[in-house]
C-alpha cells in the first residue's frame, strides 16, 4: 500500500513537472516587426495581455499597439512604469504607446491595478 502511494505521488510529480514545462512554453513571446526606422508590435487586451511577452530592439522607437476587447474596469489603464507611461485604453480601438527603449533588459507592465502583468524584453 505504501509503495503504491509513493508511486502515485511520483506520477503526480512527473505530471506536474511536464505541465510546468509546457506551461512555461505556452508563454510565447512575440518580437516587434521593423517598419522603416521604427518597430511595431500589437498586444490584445482581453482577460489579460496577449502576447504576454513582447521583444523590442534597443534604441529603435517602438509603437506598442494595445487593442482592448475587455470591458472590465481592470483594463481601463495600462501602466509601463519603467517607461514612465500610464495610458487609458479605449474599448475596441487600437491605442498606440510609443516608447524608445535604450537599455536592454526586462520590463514589466501591468493593468492599472497591478493585477495583470506582461513583459517587454529589450534586446
Ligand atoms: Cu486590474
Amino acid at each position: 500500500m505504501y509503495k503504491l502511494m509513493v508511486l502515485i505521488a511520483l506520477v503526480l510529480i512527473i505530471i506536474f513537472i511536464i505541465w510546468w514545462f509546457f506551461g512555461k512554453r505556452t508563454t510565447k513571446s512575440v518580437a516587434a516587426t521593423r517598419q522603416g526606422n521604427k518597430q511595431v508590435v500589437e498586444i490584445v487586451v482581453d482577460g489579460g495581455f496577449s502576447p504576454k511577452v513582447v521583444v523590442l530592439e534597443r534604441d529603435v522607437p517602438a509603437d506598442i499597439i494595445f487593442t482592448r476587447r475587455d470591458a472590465s474596469a481592470c483594463f481601463e489603464e495600462v501602466v509601463l512604469p519603467d517607461f514612465g507611461t500610464r495610458a487609458h485604453l479605449p474599448i475596441g480601438k487600437a491605442y498606440t504607446i510609443t516608447v524608445t527603449p535604450h537599455v536592454a533588459g526586462e520590463y514589466q507592465y501591468t493593468c492599472g491595478m497591478n493585477m495583470f502583468f506582461g513583459k517587454v524584453v529589450v534586446k
